[in-house]
């Protein structure tokens, strides 16, 4: 890529995207000049210091064209593509949404599910898929890569897209810290070979040849992994959902506030336990009462049975997503089952992984999908479903009384504050405070 093309690129930059050239240089951040200069100064300052560059092109800073890297990916035969969104790869999560066809374009229930289409794609066709992800979801994978594409298996070719969150170096959340640190030895106990992809044209099409060539030979899995803030932005295009009067965080205020005192809380991945996190600190309330389930995505309905299960005297509400519980459906069957009359699953579906760009879940489809046939069928007690304010309070006094497992869905419309606090005790803290609840009580 040019450099003319990054300054180009920069100067089309407002708004959230020079807030993302904000992290471009870190010595302009600690500049010494007493006053902190803005955020024009500073993109500005950056484009200069690409300019003085010149053809000393290994100190231009740049971004990674979704555009591009989608045609090198064509120009090496890849035109499937599955998998889970990552907020690392919104860009081109939104770029392959917006300019590929629906049938070649899966948002699957998990990444290992991702693996398991790229394989079929090949099996029909002889292709090769790309499957991306956030490395959160590596750990979902390890059974199909192992057992089905390994090379010494079925021998699948596939590509891997992963967003490397917690890359050593650099800020992250601690589940993602550990999740980057161990990343790299991840793919390599897999038998991976990967290498990060370049943020500039000409690296990445080099990467994707010798991905071409590596895939052509051994006929496994290659992968790369992706830093923070590789790709341009890309802005998805979206598409008509339903409007609901209430959003996530205004159903959580709502089922918060009509919570008892000794109830405890098992909350999702994502937006929502962070949201749930600042409502407490709003209400000079405690954390004590809530599990935050940083990661382990599709996990809190589980946590929340292990715990309904042992401590049967106390009302447990799971506050699911949409898309964490599909990506762990099968849990359903095992509440519906083995579920305690004292287990209340709260599920907010906004249609969306929203917390990481909002892609669709298969959830979106309000006619075709339904989480109260799936619930009932798997022999929960009972399925409720609210859309507004008063339905939902109505809904929660009602499900308190019942006998469960028992379920409550609150269809909302997609969307969180831009301004969301992250927790700012620690998950260990979080886990004292929780335990310690749940004991003296
Ligand atoms: C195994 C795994 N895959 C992917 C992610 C990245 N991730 C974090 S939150 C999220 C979306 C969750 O969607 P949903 O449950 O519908 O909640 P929403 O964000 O819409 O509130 C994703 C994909 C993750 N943390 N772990």
């Amino acid at each position: 890529m040019k450099s003319t093309k990054l300054f180009t690129v920069l100067s089309r930059m407002t708004g959230l995207d020079v807030q993302r050239c904000l992290h471009l240089s870190p010595a302009v951040n600690k500049s010494a000049v007493p006053e902190k200069p803005t955020q024009e100064e500073q993109v500005a300052e950056q484009q200069k210091r690409n300019e003085e560059a010149g053809q000393l092109t290994e100190l231009v800073r740049d971004f990674l064209d979704p555009a591009e890297f989608y045609k090198l990916l064509r120009g090496i035969g890849v035109d499937f593509f599955c998998g889970v969104p990552d907020s690392l790869l919104k860009d081109f999560c939104a770029y392959v949404t917006s300019n590929t066809p629906k049938e070649n374009h899966v948002i699957t229930a998990n990444e290992g599910s991702a693996i398991g289409l790229a394989a079929g794609h090949h099996l029909a066709t002889g292709k090769t898929a790309m499957v991306y992800m956030q490395n959160s979801g590596l750990g979902n994978t390890v059974n199909p890569i192992m057992s089905l594409a390994a090379p010494a298996v079925y021998s699948i070719p596939m590509l891997l897209l992963i967003g490397w969150r917690g890359e050593p170096g650099k800020r992250d959340e601690p589940q993602h810290r550990v999740q980057g640190q161990a990343t790299p030895g991840l793919l390599a106990a897999l038998g991976i070979p990967f290498q990060t992809l370049p943020d500039y044209l000409e690296g990445a099409d080099q990467a994707v040849q010798s991905a071409k060539h590596y895939m052509d030979l051994s006929k496994g899995p290659f992968a790369f992994l992706v830093k923070r803030q590789t790709f341009l932005p890309y802005k998805l295009i979206k598409e008509k959902t339903l409007d609901f009067p209430l959003t996530r965080e205004s159903a959580l205020k709502i089922i918060v506030d009509g919570l008892d005192n000794r109830d405890v809380v098992v909350s999702t991945t994502g937006m929502l336990s962070r949201e749930l996190y600042e409502y407490r600190v709003q209400k000079n309330m405690g954390h004590e009462k809530d599990f935050l389930t940083v990661g382990s995505m599709g996990h809190a309905s589980s946590i929340a049975l292990g715990i309904a299960l042992s401590k049967p005297k106390r009302q447990v509400f799971c506050l699911d997503g949409d898309g964490a519980a599909i990506m762990h459906m099968g849990n359903m069957a095992t509440v519906g089952q083995g579920g305690p009359a004292n287990y209340k699953h709260i599920l907010i579906n906004n249609g969306a992984h929203d917390s990481v760009g909002g892609q669709p879940t298969n959830a979106a489809n309000h006619t075709g999908f339904s989480f109260g046939a799936v619930v009932l069928g798997c022999g929960y007690k009972e399925a409720l479903l609210a859309v507004n304010e008063e339905e939902v309070a109505i809904a929660l006094s009602k499900m308190k009384s019942m006998t469960g497992p028992v379920f409550l869905e609150i269809k909302v419309s997609k969307g969180g504050r831009k301004d969301l606090g992250r927790p700012t005790r620690t998950p260990l803290e979080n886990k004292h405070d929780f335990m310690h609840f749940l004991a003296i009580n």
